[in-house]
């Protein structure tokens, strides 16, 4: 209870030290302890020094069944706090080679999706021109649209790795341009040459003639066949390139994710996620990437959990395995 009101205390000193908004060099970040993994300042170098900046954005507007993912950035950066910082695969404790800050969670105007995704846009700028790697945690997955965008201006050759249920090629949805059954047809809105979607196990009749015709630039990797996947071909084709990571939780199997809008079966194990981001990591440059659609579920922490290891998976494998 004590511990409760000393935290209490610190974010509202921080809420009013912090007024500045989008100063490259000033960034609204939460004291470390409160932040992704939680690890107190003294066991840092500055927090200014880190090289990744954790954004929660919980935008929830155009979620067409389970809702709740406004909350999903909360539940993350908490379950984070309780991650292992030792990983057994890199042999050490890999955030402390990069360092993680987090963001405080910026108001959002829930009734906007369009105004929402230009102050993402505006936020992830700030972060990429302070030379971090963003982070980006959701909310819902229309929030790639506006995260994006930055990458594309700095990255001519940028390229998306997506997990998802869902192909999410429809030209908007249920009258919303950018509807999170829209995020990755807005993201290919950009000039992007190269998509590679992982675990689909939804694709709709209309969004067919899309994905055919773009089939030089988008390349699905569909969940009924993920006992042949072999991840370094499905990667080949990110090798030397910059590489956004785009998560949506749904896309692994609802064995192990039930928090979320839409659980599926059919889906991405933990492993093969794993797998597929660790071999990407060493071929290419991972620069950035989202991790969205949690609807934390009260009973369900260990969805909590494996959303906050995942990220700390994805930027170990950032981080560490960049050449
Ligand atoms: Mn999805």
């Amino acid at each position: 209870m004590i511990k409760k009101n000393v935290i209490k205390s610190a974010v509202k000193k921080v809420t009013k030290k912090n007024e500045v908004k989008f100063n490259p060099s000033q960034l609204n970040l939460v004291p470390q302890e409160l932040g992704f993994l939680g690890v107190e300042e003294k066991y840092l170098k500055s927090p200014k020094d880190a090289k990744v900046v954790v954004i929660p954005f919980g935008l929830e507007k155009s979620v067409s069944y389970g809702g709740g993912t406004k909350n999903g950035p909360k539940a993350i950066i908490k379950a984070s706090q309780q991650v292992e910082l030792f990983d057994e695969e890199f042999w050490c404790e890999p955030f402390r080679q990069y360092g993680v800050a987090t963001m405080k969670a910026p108001k959002i105007d829930y009734n906007s999706v369009p105004k929402s995704l230009n102050q993402l846009e505006k936020i992830t700028e700030q972060v990429l021109s302070a030379g971090k790697f963003p982070l980006i945690l959701g909310g819902e997955h229309s929030i790639t649209a506006g995260s994006i965008r930055p990458f594309v201006k700095r990255y001519p050759d940028l390229a998306i790795l997506h997990f998802d249920a869902h192909a999410d090629l429809r030209d908007g949805y249920d009258g919303e341009h950018y509807s999170h059954a829209a995020a990755l047809r807005r993201v290919m809105d950009n000039p992007i040459s190269t998509l590679i979607s992982c675990g689909i196990r939804n694709i709709s009749a209309g969004e067919v003639p899309y994905l055919e015709a773009n089939k030089h630039r988008i390349t699905i990797h569909f969940g009924k066949d993920r006992r042949s996947w072999d991840a370094k071909k499905i990667v080949a084709p990110l090798k030397g390139r910059p590489v956004f990571v785009t998560f949506d939780l749904d896309g692994f199997d609802s064995s192990l994710m039930q928090a979320t809008g839409t659980p599926e079966p059919g889906g991405v194990m933990w492993e093969d996620a794993l797998d597929i981001i660790r071999e990407a990591s060493k071929i290419s440059n991972i620069v950035g990437a989202d991790v969205v659609e949690l609807a934390p579920v009260k009973q369900l922490h260990s969805c909590d959990f494996l959303s906050a290891k995942l990220c700390y998976k994805i930027l170990s494998y950032a981080h560490l395995n960049r050449k």
